[in-house]
């Protein structure tokens, strides 16, 4: 049943379970987004849960998979009929991630939507997403996300508004009702905005002076963004970004950069001939890996070589106030803080847990092991700009990545760190597996492993990780499960919150290695042990069927 009034209508419509956003929103199949009204619900129960987007601004856009330009006009009306005063949308239903919270904050609105499912598939097959970014321009805190997700279980009708599509591909401005709606560029606030950051000139001299980088934006959101920077604002040669050109279903690969899923992209660098740089960036661009001839930087390295040269880089040359990491993040940044001096925190998985110490000032520099880093420039982590970041290093250094990296892990002590993944586990199987470790977690502290012919470690602590926000009081239990050996080796076990299809197991390793002999070792071969103890402890094997990870970073 739909009422009409004034071209604002008002639309009968049912529960739908399961709408409890995860990590970053909620990610469903397209399919699933297909039923009726189902969108409409939750974007519905945001209008609900923010009243003050009636007569704000509100940022609109996506990583440009396939639904999200049915989903933006759906928006547009809806907003509309809620009162929203003036949508800022990206041309061609586009903004990556970091740019939505770049604008946001540059323009003062109240919040923005997401359309992305982030690395996961796309195309009509694949996956949907939709999360909700607040006025720092970061993802909306739990107490939000659950309060919309409380709204969703209750709601019985949703507002709309009777109007013909919008001309989503053209620039320019529109009205719908009351409302004014600006089809904006996607890319240039964000390019503005890297230029005070980084120093375009010296990176502009690092390209001229024959320096080779190959980008792989995976047909996703960061093609447009670093096709305009990089080859266009900084010189480098035409086809230095590679699949730039997003596409619906991300030419059916996909897009998330790891060694795994960009494994052209590393074969390329690991070619003979191959570029002085490599990178890549994921669906809706906030996640980037980056790599030298010939050698891989894990992320976790990526952000301890980060904090320690910023004071290289112009935006953070006046120094950066901490750091905080993801708890399942190695701790090679923790070895840089300390030596820096510098505040070091520790938070759940999930870019929204840094939002508050960043916007408190605590905090400069954020990283996590799933490819993400970023700074106080936004409230996400940003692809591009870590790529940026790199090539300012490497411009004004005029070392390699992996001499940069090789003299960090001297400096520091390299922190060797794998993620193994077990995807689309049977979900009953992988809850059994987490409920079995935190039976042991009493007994397991203190525990001398070797007894049990499990390699030599003692355990130091075993715990379900807790995150009390120091800046709201805010607690968030049930975090991941850590088994910290007296050495600070660790494995940590979390089920993911981004997945769409059954459970997926994540199981963190890292071991430290002070001594510079012992870096040169493969990382598998290094962390052996402690993959035995995992699979021990938790049973991984006969609980999950599977005889190996799905994905191994
Ligand atoms: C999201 C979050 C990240 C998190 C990642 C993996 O990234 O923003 O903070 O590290 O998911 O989460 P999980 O281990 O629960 O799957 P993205 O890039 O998917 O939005």
């Amino acid at each position: 049943m739909s009422v009409l009034t004034m071209g604002v209508s008002t639309v009968t419509t049912q529960v739908y379970a399961g709408q409890r956003p995860g990590t970053s929103g909620l990610r469903k199949k397209v399919t699933v987004f297909q039923q009726p009204h189902y969108l409409e619900n939750f974007v519905q129960a945001i209008f609900d849960v923010v009243p003050e987007l009636k007569g704000g601004t509100l940022v609109l856009g996506g990583d440009g998979r396939y639904h999200n330009r049915a989903a933006v006009q759906t928006i547009l009306k809806m907003a509309a009929a809620n009162g929203v005063a003036r949508v800022l949308v990206g041309q061609g239903a586009l903004l990556s991630t970091p740019a939505v919270s770049c604008i946001i904050r540059k323009y003062a609105a109240v919040g923005g939507i997401v359309l992305s499912a982030s690395h996961n598939p796309g195309g009509p097959d694949g996956d949907f997403g939709i999360k909700y970014n607040v006025t720092n321009g970061g993802p909306a805190p739990e107490k939000i996300t659950e309060a919309i997700y409380q709204a969703t279980t209750t709601i019985s009708e949703y507002k709309t508004y009777s109007a013909a599509d919008i001309d989503i591909e053209s620039l320019g401005e529109y009205t719908l009702g009351d409302m004014q709606v600006i089809v904006i560029d996607p890319v240039s606030d964000y390019a503005e905005l890297m230029e005070g950051l980084f120093d375009f000139s010296a990176i502009r001299a690092w390209f001229a002076s024959g320096k080779r980088m190959r980008f792989d934006a995976m047909s996703a959101a960061s093609g447009p963004y670093a096709t305009r920077i990089i080859e266009g604002i900084l010189g480098a040669p035409k086809g230095t970004v590679v699949n730039g050109i997003p596409l619906e279903d991300f030419g059916g690969l996909h897009p998330d950069p790891n060694p795994v899923y960009a494994d052209d992209l590393v074969a390329h660098l690991m070619a003979t001939n191959a570029p002085d740089f490599g990178a890549a960036s994921d669906g809706d661009a906030d996640r980037n890996m980056v790599l030298g001839r010939n050698f891989l930087v894990t992320p976790s390295d990526s952000l301890a070589v980060m904090a320690a040269n910023a004071k290289l880089i112009k935006g953070y040359a006046a120094g950066i106030a901490g750091v905080a990491r993801s708890m399942p993040t190695s701790c090679a940044v923790d070895a840089v803080a300390k030596k820096l001096n510098l505040p070091c925190f520790e938070t759940p998985t999930g870019w929204k847990f840094f939002g508050n110490l960043l916007d408190a000032g605590k905090v400069t520099l954020c990283g996590e092991e799933s490819y993400g880093t970023g700074s106080n420039h936004v409230r996400e982590k940003d692809g591009v700009w870590a790529v940026l970041f790199w090539l300012n290093l490497l411009a004004i250094t005029g070392k390699s990545v992996e001499e940069i990296v090789t003299a960090h892990w001297q400096e520091y002590g390299r922190h060797f760190y794998s993620r193994h993944d077990y995807e689309a586990v049977d979900t009953a199987a992988a809850n059994g597996l987490m409920a079995h470790l935190r039976s042991q977690l009493p007994s397991l502290q203190g525990k001398n492993l070797q007894e049990q012919g499990l390699g030599a470690f003692t355990v130091a602590l075993a715990d379900d990780f807790a995150y009390d926000d120091p800046i709201d009081g805010s607690r968030s239990e049930q975090q991941g499960i850590r088994i910290i050996m007296t050495d600070g080796s660790r494995v940590v076990f979390r089920l993911s919150g981004t997945g769409t299809e059954g459970a997926t197991l994540r199981v963190y390793l890292e071991k430290f290695a002070a001594d510079v002999a012992q870096h040169g070792v493969e990382t598998q071969k290094a962390l052996h042990d402690l993959i035995v103890i995992a699979d021990q402890l938790a049973q991984i094997k006969t609980r999950t069927g599977r005889d190996a990870a799905t994905v191994v970073t």
